[in-house]
């Protein structure tokens, strides 16, 4: 299938699958169930569960919303009680949202290639943040933006706004939530809007029982899927939940390094979202696990995860699951 082709279809499985109303805007998502992003200052260490001190997240405003959109912060800067200090507080972040042609289709930044032109497009508004108390637990508001600033990109869903959230100094880790909103002062979703990132970091929950998720969408030209994740730090196991797929294990990594693992994609999990569990260890809880994860197709492009699984949380089918191999 041509590009082309590809991308309406694309635009069509958004324009007929996504949920109407879904509160999609929260970044990480409600349905990921993950409590927190991580970026850690650019002299931070990777062991420490970030491997290149950079976060790209992109949101998506349908073509026929007009009003202003703004993108929210929650807990900006980097000290108090949800950041993750080393040493004393000395962390500054940098957050720019960029907009316009070239901000989602430059390649260098849907892969987070840091040597390469990842701040591409025009820079709509951008703020440095150092250890400040008025920010803990608090939000931070860029814009207004008038959605036509946004990259049009119909693949995407409509137009792209792209928020890289940069370490520039320092070594402690910044934990912070992200909101998509029509307000400048409070968290009001805006209407067919979703995000997508093709390369996550986050933290888990310090609590063994609680399970994260993350939603990529299988198009009909994926026949392979690689997983790559780094830093999980052995914390108990990632499966693949599909129409086909009943728990498929995946590799996963341990302290400071990094795995990967190839899953075939079929028919049956064509046109549906994979829901790819994090699932921590029950015993010995794996305290402040921060982890970075992506995925790419047989043709090593990078695969969106997003922020509402389109078509819903897929299920294993049982009738599907039995079949014989041919
Ligand atoms: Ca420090
Ligand atoms: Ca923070
Ligand atoms: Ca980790």
């Amino acid at each position: 299938m041509s590009t082309k082709l590809v991308s309406l279809y694309l635009l069509l499985s958004f324009l007929v699958l996504l949920p109407f109303g879904s509160l999609a805007q929260p970044v990480p998502a409600v349905d990921e169930n993950i409590p927190h992003l991580v970026t850690f200052g650019g002299e931070g260490e990777q062991a420490w569960g970030d491997d290149d001190f950079v976060q790209i997240i992109f949101f998506s405003v349908p073509e026929t919303f007009e009003s202003p959109i703004f993108i929210r912060v929650y807990d900006p800067d980097t000290g108090g009680e949800v950041d993750e200090a080393k040493g004393e507080w000395d962390t500054v972040m940098r957050y720019s949202v960029y907009g316009g042609e070239g901000a989602c289709s430059e390649e260098d930044a849907r892969r987070s290639n840091l040597e390469g032109n990842y701040l591409s497009g025009n820079l709509l508004g951008s703020r440095t943040f150092a250890e400040h108390p008025r920010y803990d637990k608090n939000w931070y508001t860029f814009g207004p933006f008038n959605p036509t600033e946004g990259e049009l990109l119909p693949e995407y869903g409509g137009y792209v706004f792209k928020l890289v959230i940069e370490g520039v100094e320092g070594d402690d880790g910044n934990l912070y939530k992200l909101f998509l909103t029509t307000e400048g002062d409070e968290n009001r979703p805006v209407e067919g809007a979703f995000a997508f990132y093709f390369k996550y970091k986050f933290r888990l929950h310090n609590d063994v029982n609680e399970v994260s998720h993350i939603y990529p969408y299988m198009t009909s030209e994926v026949i392979a899927i690689k997983q790559s994740n780094f830093d999980w730090d052995n914390d108990g196991f990632i499966r693949i939940i599909s129409p086909s797929k009943n728990g498929e294990i995946v590799q996963t990594s341990g302290d400071d390094n990094w795995a990967n693992s190839r899953h075939e994609i079929g028919d049956d999990d064509h046109n549906s979202s994979l829901d790819i569990q994090m699932i921590k260890k029950k015993s010995n809880l794996v305290k402040d696990n921060n982890v970075v994860i992506f995925l790419e197709n047989q043709y090593g492009e990078l695969m969106p995860f997003y922020s509402i699984p389109i078509g819903g949380i897929p299920e294993y089918k049982y009738s599907i699951g039995i079949k014989p191999k041919k």
